[in-house]
């Protein structure tokens, strides 16, 4: 069994991580503010949008929830995602700056509730082709390194998914539940990049609520877990966290072994496919991207997670919460020069935070893991998720002061 992937958690071990970049030379071109922006209004049946053009450069959405469930809205060019706003409340407003500097088409979704495909929209980018507002020179650098870690944990991940798969294919179930938490860890450390591939994300990651009660395939590693740890009666109902009904009942019919070692197969052959696309020697992702990151694999847990939502047939969420911090501290990692020279008191708060997170986490180990999250007290979790929502509050800062020049 390969062991598991940790990241140095003290702020001299985080220093150690850091690779030290010369300062820019070269002038970096001013931001200018979005020449136009377009209003998105999403209610629970449409994603409306007023103009649907808009002129090559940056392109800014303002979108507002007019709907009864939280929303998200994203832009697209082919199947990668530019930009995104997560976690819009009904009556709230969120605003998004994206860079469409080449003509053509591009596609927006709205996703009321915060599930499936989403509501999708097409919006027309005419004029000349522009060249992206440049980041300063040594963001693209930390992104070029992380880039790097980020195919490697791709590597990690097909690696130790061929394992598991080969656990799976043999009948040993009992080595595959030992694999499952582990295996995912190196998906959700590069989660928010694993995301941004729009089309293999829900092949590899969905959930059952993201199957429109049934209606479409349910793939991936949590189909693979369903039946790896079937639904008991005392965790079916309706609550986050617990196994709905609708879900249950399709457990019962469909979750054959001939259906599992199907959905076996194809995980390995969508893990690979995601491998061969972060392989590309043109392989990248959006800078804002880059810079958010750490604060979007925090809010992964905030908002999507911390009641049990992820896994909810094996309870092995803190496999996921432990990769999401891990993948964040590795974001801040390559960032921390960049933040230190600009911010150096916000740099000692994100450690410190870091520092109470991982601690609280250590507490609920066990064994080579962690405790079963169903075992994991109202109280602790409430502790863990405060002390989540006040790393991401100080993360928000991050995007704004590396990004100055
Ligand atoms: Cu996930």
């Amino acid at each position: 069994m390969r062991d598991t992937f940790r990241f140095p958690t003290t702020a001299a071990a985080l220093g150690a991580v850091a690779v030290v970049v010369p300062l820019a030379l070269t002038g970096c071109v001013a931001k200018d503010s979005a020449a136009t922006t377009l209003a998105v209004t999403s209610t629970d049946t449409e994603c409306n949008l007023d103009p649907t053009t808009a002129a090559t450069g940056s392109v800014g959405f303002k979108v507002t929830n007019n709907g009864s469930k939280v929303t998200e809205f994203y832009v697209f060019e082919g199947s990668r995602v530019l930009g995104e706003v997560e976690n819009i409340a009904p009556g709230v407003s969120g605003k998004l700056t994206v860079e469409l500097v080449k003509p053509g088409t591009y596609e927006v979704a709205c996703k009321p509730g915060m599930v499936g495909t989403g509501i999708r929209q097409t919006i027309t980018v005419t004029g000349e082709e522009k060249t992206k507002n440049e980041a300063p020179a040594d963001v693209e650098q930390a992104k070029k390194r992380y880039l790097a870690f980020v195919r490697q944990e791709v590597a990690n991940l097909e690696a130790a998914t061929v394992t598991f798969v080969d656990a799976i294919k043999r009948g040993d179930y009992d080595k595959a539940r030992e694999l499952f938490g582990p295996t995912r860890s190196y998906y959700e450390r590069i989660e928010p990049v694993a995301e941004s591939f729009s089309d293999l994300d829900p092949k590899i990651d969905m959930r059952w609520d993201d199957t429109a009660d049934g209606t479409e395939r349910f793939t991936g590693f949590h189909r693979i877990e369903r039946y790896l740890w079937p639904p008991k009666a005392d965790e079916i109902g309706d609550a986050d966290g617990k196994v709905s009904p609708a879900d249950a009942a399709n457990a019962k019919k469909a979750d054959t072994t001939e259906e599992i070692h199907k959905a076996a197969d194809e995980l390995l052959t969508n893990v690979r496919a995601l491998k061969t696309e972060v392989d590309k020697p043109d392989f990248t992702f959006d800078t804002q991207l880059f810079v958010q990151g750490p604060k979007a694999l925090i809010d992964e847990i905030a908002k999507t997670k911390v009641a049990g939502e992820e896994d909810r047939y094996s309870h092995t969420d803190l496999w996921d919460f432990a990769a999401n911090v891990e993948g964040s501290q590795r974001l801040i990692g390559e960032l921390q020069p960049i933040i230190k020279k600009r911010d150096p008191k916000l740099m000692e708060t994100i450690t410190k935070q870091f520092d109470e997170i991982n601690a609280a986490i250590d507490k609920l180990r066990e064994g080579t893991g962690y405790v079963s999250y169903d075992k994991v007290d109202e109280a602790t979790r409430k502790a863990l998720s405060a002390k989540i929502d006040a790393l991401s509050a100080t993360l928000s800062k991050v995007p704004a002061v590396v990004m100055s020049k």
